[in-house]
């Protein structure tokens, strides 16, 4: 009760190591005794968000819908943990100043990771179907990636330790006093 919530929004290709890093930060704060929420596409893409693609209108409206249901958490002191491409920088200012205009706290963090990493990494095989044109609009081969200019935070996740990543997110929140 009482606590500040906030949204840390986390943006990078497929493959950065987003939802990793998001899983652990969960892990970290849950032992501080915070509450916390993760919104990935698990529970995003394949509920409320389930009638939206990947052509740019869809990636828009589905990140707009994601900064909403965020700031409902923030609204009750929960942190919202959100791991989305968004690819567009627009996009991701309008969830900023949803969260900026009603005086909360949003936290952009860049999963920085180069293409080729992720691609090498290819946790699902999607690059390789993307590459064969299985997949079209693939973000990074065949759809843009807009890199934040003015993150919060830079994670670069191909030369971090997760234990790295988490201790930078953690040291940022208490600066900002969240924590
Ligand atoms: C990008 C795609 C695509 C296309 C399916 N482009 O590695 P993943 O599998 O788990 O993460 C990707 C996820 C991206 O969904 P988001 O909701 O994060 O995208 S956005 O913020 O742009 O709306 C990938 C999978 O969905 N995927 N097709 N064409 N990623």
């Amino acid at each position: 009760l009482g606590q500040k919530g906030a949204t840390l929004w986390f943006t990078g290709l497929s493959g950065s190591g987003k939802s990793t890093v998001a899983v652990a930060l969960e892990k970290e704060l849950a032992k501080r005794g915070r509450l916390c929420y993760r919104l990935d596409g698990d529970n995003i893409r394949l509920g409320i968000n389930k009638n939206l693609g990947f052509s740019a209108e869809d990636r828009t409206e589905n990140i707009r819908r994601i900064g909403e249901i965020a700031k409902l958490f923030v609204d009750t002191g929960v942190l919202a943990l959100t791991s989305f491409i968004s690819p567009y920088r627009a996009d991701r200012d309008s969830a900023r100043a949803l969260h900026e205009q009603a005086g909360m706290e949003f936290i952009e963090v860049y999963v920085d990771c180069p293409l080729g990493e992720a691609e090498k990494r290819d946790p699902k095989g999607l690059y390789k179907k993307a590459r064969a044109g299985e997949i079209k609009n693939f973000t990074g081969i065949s759809d843009p990636y807009e890199a934040p200019e003015q993150p919060e935070l830079v994670l670069k996740t191909a030369e971090m330790s997760l234990d790295e990543e988490v201790a930078a997110v953690i040291a940022l929140l208490e600066k900002r006093g969240i924590l």
